[in-house]
């Protein structure tokens, strides 16, 4: 009877719907799949998307492929572009957007039960979503080490190398020094195995700005139960996302889609108020 109570509600298949949905008894844990797209509106491009994306404007550093400035073969070799782009994501220079604060406004309402994330701008941090609702899935520049003898490296001693476009080296054998980005072929953070079987528990679950593209990050979207509403809110369709009955896709740009969510839920103001106190 749950099932067919929850198909009906997500019937409409619109935000009005996921609202209706947010506001019934059936809504109770949310987890969120985010990417790139949701700090684009912060000035920060994405991979993907052409001509702003980073890795067309990667293109200038003459890396042979834009994977390449997350690959540890290619880092060994030439760690500039991806000093480079740590300088360009350096914290201070972002503002959260607007869909930034709604994570942190579902997580003030009690619905938030954990956000994925694979950015490493740490910009959700930064909007006051608690630290621990949040998994780094990739990384983050909280901490680095040497990636030969795995010395770890002071953060104040990176952030200024990072600040005057340096390149870090260890102290005790003179190797590269790397912050804990997760690269290609490395594997994600102990945290990302622990919480992912929580999905099982979802209510719903909200994919934001990812081409779910990235495995095995991609792979969560599978792990929830087949009458938990899957909403993704992307410029493009991405992964399986439509494939299940109670799926929802809004093609649109986040900040505009949960802006018009918010405004369903009744909670325009509180996002309003957020957004602007960040
Ligand atoms: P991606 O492959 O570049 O995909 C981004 C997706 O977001 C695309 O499908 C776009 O259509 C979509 N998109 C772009 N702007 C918007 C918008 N305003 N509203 C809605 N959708 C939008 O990026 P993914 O995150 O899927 O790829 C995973 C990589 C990218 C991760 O390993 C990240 O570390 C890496 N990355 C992170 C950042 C960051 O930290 N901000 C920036 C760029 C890349
Ligand atoms: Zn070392």
């Amino acid at each position: 009877p749950d099932d067919v109570e929850i198909h009906e509600l997500l019937k409409g298949k619109d935000i009005a719907s996921i609202a209706k949905y947010m506001k019934s008894k059936h809504c109770k844990n949310v987890f969120i799949m985010a990417g790139a797209g949701i700090s684009t509106s912060a000035g920060i491009p994405d991979f993907r998307s052409p001509k702003t994306g980073l890795y067309s404007n990667l293109a200038k550093l003459n890396l042979p492929f834009p994977e390449a400035v997350f690959e540890i073969n290619f880092f060994r070799k030439n760690p500039v572009p991806f000093y480079t782009l740590a300088h360009e994501l350096a914290p201070g220079k972002f503002r959260p957007t607007l869909t930034h604060s709604f994570i942190r406004l579902l997580s003030e309402k009690g619905l938030l039960h954990t956000h994925f994330t694979q950015n490493i701008d740490t910009l959700e941090r930064r909007a006051g979503v608690p630290d621990e609702d949040i998994i780094e899935a990739h990384g983050s520049f909280a901490t680095q080490r040497c990636i030969d003898c795995g010395e770890p490296y002071d953060g104040d001693e990176i952030k200024r190398k990072i600040k005057g476009k340096e390149i870090p080296y260890c102290n005790v054998c003179q190797g590269l020094v790397k912050p804990d980005i997760v690269f290609y072929g490395e594997g994600l953070p102990d945290e990302f195995h622990l919480a992912a079987p929580s999905l099982k528990n979802a209510d719903l679950l909200f994919v934001m700005g990812t081409s779910l593209t990235v495995h095995p990050f991609a792979g969560l979207t599978r792990l929830v139960p087949r009458r938990c509403p899957r909403v993704l809110v992307n410029l493009e369709l991405a992964g399986d996302i439509g494939s299940r009955t109670n799926d929802v896709t809004i093609l649109r740009e986040c900040d505009i889609a949960v802006r018009e969510l918010a405004r369903e839920l009744g909670w325009e103001e509180d996002l309003d108020k957020l957004w602007e106190e960040t």
